[in-house]
């Protein structure tokens, strides 16, 4: 067994009796009542599932193990002469609950190398569809098409015991984040640059090898963009769209492959991980209507309460959950101001942080009028040559996996049941309804 299958198996044996134990002597406490708004409003703030990677902070914004995104760039290893961490790290640190030596990050980083290979079959597919399909949609395609090589599934025909399916998972998961890049960059290169791929280089780390397939940037800052990037976008607690997906997918025992590609299929909403395509979308367009890359105040505050007239939503502004700037944008923020502040998409950037908040509050209705994490992320890679927007949630999808799929192979260790939450109708609401609010007899 390899050294951080081991660690793991130590760590959710441990965990499991722990809340067997739990739910025995406590199941029956009541943690949160459930209110009719939250039924109604897509279940904000119900504490119903357990997630064990990472947890959000209205405030605080995410922890990784309790670790927030300013202690990790200090504390998780890093490739040599970069200030980002790298992303193998986090995936140990989710998947372990410990920062783990550069050693061990080491041994990941070859791990993955020697997982990396992507079935022919998904190349061949992939170059079947029109090379301007969404790439998303070829994304979650390839995911899907590497499900021939489910180590779950295979195990689970043969009868795999309740006990040993965490370890099937493992093995998928791992095959699958490994391979991500590799899939990624060829549909960036066969969408975009007229199909002329890029070998990887097995000397660079996961972060480093994805930039360099992406052939856009060969500089150590856009490498260490791209670390910094994988890291902050990999978890955000289990409730998120993708999140909750991939796990309500996993609980059916649906393998990580049909789980990871249903988790994308969410991440391509605009809601949700489009966002940061919609993001540079609406700025271009910006730019364009104004006839300026050095817009004024005052015509960036027309351009966006007509953005708002027009029944739009501002992207990259508002979040379901968080209450003040998300820590993913600052963190962008502080690579933007350290490596390119003079980019003008940039300065339009934070420009848009300083006016759009106030009109989002004038709206009377907006809970939380701060930047979330797709607010940064384009106008950073868009300086790096990768100017192909409609590729960016692909980006994100690649580090969003880490964080589902070690959750994934934690939710099965903890042999975690079919999700089945109950639903109602409006009638049986209101019949609730009447028969709270009539007067007693
Ligand atoms: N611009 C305009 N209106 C907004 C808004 C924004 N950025 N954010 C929220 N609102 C509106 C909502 O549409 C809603 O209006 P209605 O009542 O008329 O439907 C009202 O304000 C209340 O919404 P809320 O409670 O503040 O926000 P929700 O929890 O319902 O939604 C969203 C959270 C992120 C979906 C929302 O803020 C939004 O649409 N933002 C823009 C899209 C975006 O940036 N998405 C990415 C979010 C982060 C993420 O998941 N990244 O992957």
């Amino acid at each position: 067994m390899d050294i951080l299958k081991h660690k793991f198996q130590e760590k959710a044996i441990a965990l499991y009796k722990e809340n067997r134990a739990m739910l025995s002597e406590h199941g029956n406490l009541e943690v949160d009542k459930v209110l009719i708004r939250q039924m109604f409003g897509g279940m904000r703030g119900i504490k119903s599932m357990i997630w064990e990677t990472s947890e959000l902070d209205a405030y605080e914004g995410i922890r990784f193990r309790g670790y927030s995104i300013r202690q990790l760039r200090k504390a998780l290893p890093k490739a040599k002469n970069c200030k980002e961490p790298l992303p193998e790290g986090l995936f140990w640190l989710m998947l372990i609950g410990d920062i783990p030596t550069d050693r061990e990050v080491k041994w990941l980083t070859e791990d993955w190398r020697k997982r990396s290979t992507v079935p022919d079959h998904t190349f061949k597919m992939l170059d079947c569809f029109p090379a301007d399909m969404h790439p998303m949609t070829q994304f979650s395609a390839a995911i899907l098409s590497m499900q021939t090589d489910s180590v779950f599934a295979k195990r689970y025909a043969e009868g795999i015991s309740k006990k040993d399916h965490w370890d099937a998972y493992y093995e998928d998961s791992m095959n699958l984040i490994a391979s991500l890049p590799r899939v990624a960059a060829y549909i960036y290169r066969r969408s975009f640059k007229k199909n002329k791929h890029i070998e990887p280089d097995p000397t660079l780390d996961w972060g480093a090898n994805f930039a360099h397939m992406l052939g856009v940037n060969e500089s150590p800052d856009f490498m260490s963009l791209m670390r910094l990037y994988l890291t902050i976008h990999a978890d955000h607690e289990g409730g998120n769209a993708s999140a909750h997906t991939t796990h309500l997918v996993g609980s059916t025992l649906s393998d990580p492959y049909y789980s990871l590609s249903g988790g994308m299929n969410a991440l391509a909403g605009p809601l949700h991980g489009l966002a940061t395509q919609e993001v540079v979308k609406w700025i271009l367009h910006m730019i364009e209507d104004l006839g300026t890359n050095t817009p004024s105040t005052d015509q960036i505050t027309d351009y966006i309460n007509k953005t708002l007239a027009e029944g739009k939503v501002i992207p990259g502004y508002g979040h379901a959950v968080l209450r003040q700037p998300d820590p993913r944008y600052m963190a962008q923020r502080v690579f933007a101001e350290d490596y390119i502040k003079n980019d003008p998409i940039v300065k339009i950037v934070w420009k848009l942080f300083d006016i759009v908040p106030p009109l989002l509050q004038d709206l009377g209705k907006v809970k939380n009028p701060w930047p979330n994490v797709d607010a940064h992320s384009g106008s950073l890679l868009m300086h790096y040559g990768l100017e192909d927007f409609s590729f960016y949630t692909v980006l994100f999808g690649v580090s969003r996996a880490m964080g589902v799929l070690s959750s994934g192979i934690w939710s099965r260790a903890l042999n975690m049941p079919l999700e089945r939450p109950k639903s109602l109708t409006s009638k049986a609401v209101k019949k609730i309804i009447t028969e709270a609010t009539s007067p007693k007899k």
